[in-house]
């Protein structure tokens, strides 16, 4: 059993997430504003249920599926699209395919020590987060 994601998490690091916003198509005032966030995911699980929420003081964004069955995601505040999403475990890594538009699109989760990791991916973009539990929420 991989380790719990569960819980409220907040960033402390974040990398190329310029670069995976621009293969979004995310003009330049709107990734300058986004580039200053301090996102905190909150995740929640029951069984094979999951909701994960991406705080912050500009905007948040949640989504709620259950493993393994493909989801129609839109994209509300961040690029807009309509996509198929489709979240599975892969070993240790809480993997999501979301298809569309953009190729090569999709997200993992996974925990390490007492650290959240997320690589979100689009084109030949990668972006590494890591957020550490935030035990006071
Ligand atoms: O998370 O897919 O945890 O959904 C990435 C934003 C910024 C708006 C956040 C608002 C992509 C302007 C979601 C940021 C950039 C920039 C706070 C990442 C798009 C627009 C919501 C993500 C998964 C995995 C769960």
């Amino acid at each position: 059993m991989p380790a719990s994601l569960c819980g409220t998490w907040d960033m402390i690091s974040n990398v190329n997430f310029d670069g995976y916003m621009s293969a979004l198509g995310i003009s330049v005032y709107l990734r300058k504003i986004a580039l200053r966030l301090k996102l905190r995911k909150v995740i929640e699980q029951q069984g094979d249920q999951y909701i994960i929420k991406t705080l912050s003081t500009f905007r948040n964004y949640a989504i709620s599926f259950k493993t393994g069955q493909v989801f129609e995601e839109f994209t509300k505040g961040l690029d807009n699209r309509h996509i198929k999403s489709t979240v599975t475990w892969q070993g240790n890594k809480l993997t999501c395919e979301q298809v569309g538009e953009k190729k090569n699109r999709g997200w993992a989760h996974w925990v390490e020590g007492d650290k959240l990791h997320l690589e979100l991916h689009c084109d030949g973009e990668v972006c590494k987060q890591v957020f550490k539990k935030n035990v006071n929420e």
